[in-house]
């Protein structure tokens, strides 16, 4: 093509000086040398040349637009146990379970030390011979006596309780004595009453005690301990009660079972009577 484009103007320049010598006598000039007249006309076309050589590579074109999404995979295999979870709270507190079977027998144990008790049995072994001897004492006393109730100084009748108390007291000691044991000094109301009284002072070898009979509240009225009157029964010695020395308001039982009113401050044996019933 660069060729072919420059052909053209070289042709057309070469006409031109040509032509120049001959400007001033155009007339002459041009008819002695019309036939140098060159008239440039293209060529044939030439043959087509030979292929070229392949040319460098083309520039990478642009990215295209996202492809469509494409179909879901084959599921995957089983992965490995993955690593422990924390350690939770505590739980709350079971019930309790029941009680488990009997355990096996245990081995023996070691033997004990040698017993150091012998002092101890000789001292039961005399115990028991003291105990013996004392039994057969009280065998010996209790078929000696009248009755069991004589070596507790008591006697009894069908309503009453008698107790020889072997102290020797002023007659309102004596009446104290037997009320804090829930009776009074003893209150003869009848022959019987009176004779099993007086029995029993004679049985104790005694000569006189204290019984429940005064006349400390009016001079010359003897009444029971309890103030109970006197009614139809009394044991009086003969010539008693005389208040002797003016100082007689107690009054005492003799071992015949009469009675004799003396003072009240000397000290004697006594008997208290209880009913049965308070016993
Ligand atoms: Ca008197
Ligand atoms: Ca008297």
């Amino acid at each position: 093509m660069r060729g072919e484009k420059l052909l053209l103007p070289m042709v057309l320049l070469s006409a031109m000086i040509s032509l120049s010598p001959i400007l001033p006598s155009y007339g002459q000039q041009l008819t002695e040398e019309a036939c140098t007249i060159q008239i440039l006309v293209p060529g044939l076309k030439g043959e087509p040349g030979d292929k070229g050589q392949k040319g460098a590579p083309g520039r990478p074109g642009r990215v295209g637009p996202p492809g469509e999404i494409g179909q879901p995979g084959i599921k995957g295999q089983k992965g490995i146990m993955g690593r422990y979870g924390k350690v939770g709270p505590n739980g709350m507190k079971g019930v309790k379970g029941d009680m488990g079977d009997p355990g096996p027998r245990g081995a023996d144990g070691e033997p004990g030390v040698p017993c150091e008790c012998t002092p101890m049995r000789k001292m039961i072994g005399e115990m028991d011979i003291l105990v013996a001897q004392l039994s057969s004492e009280l065998k010996f006393i209790k078929n000696a006596l009248p009755s069991p109730a004589a070596v507790a100084g008591i006697k009894e009748t069908d309503g009453k309780v008698y107790l020889l108390v072997k102290e020797e007291k002023r007659y309102s000691d004596a009446e104290v004595y037997c009320q804090l044991r829930g009776g009074h000094l003893t209150m003869p109301k009848d022959e019987v009453a009176n004779s099993a009284i007086a029995g029993y002072i004679t049985d104790a070898g005694l000569q006189r005690v204290y019984i429940g009979i005064h006349d400390l509240d009016r001079e010359g009225v003897f009444t029971y301990v309890d103030h109970s009157p006197m009614t139809t029964f009394s044991k009086w010695r003969k010539g008693e009660p005389n208040n002797a020395y003016d100082d007689e308001d107690c009054v005492e039982m003799v071992g015949s079972g009469e009675w004799t009113d003396v003072a009240c401050h000397p000290t004697m044996y006594f008997v208290c009577e209880f009913d049965k019933d308070s016993v």
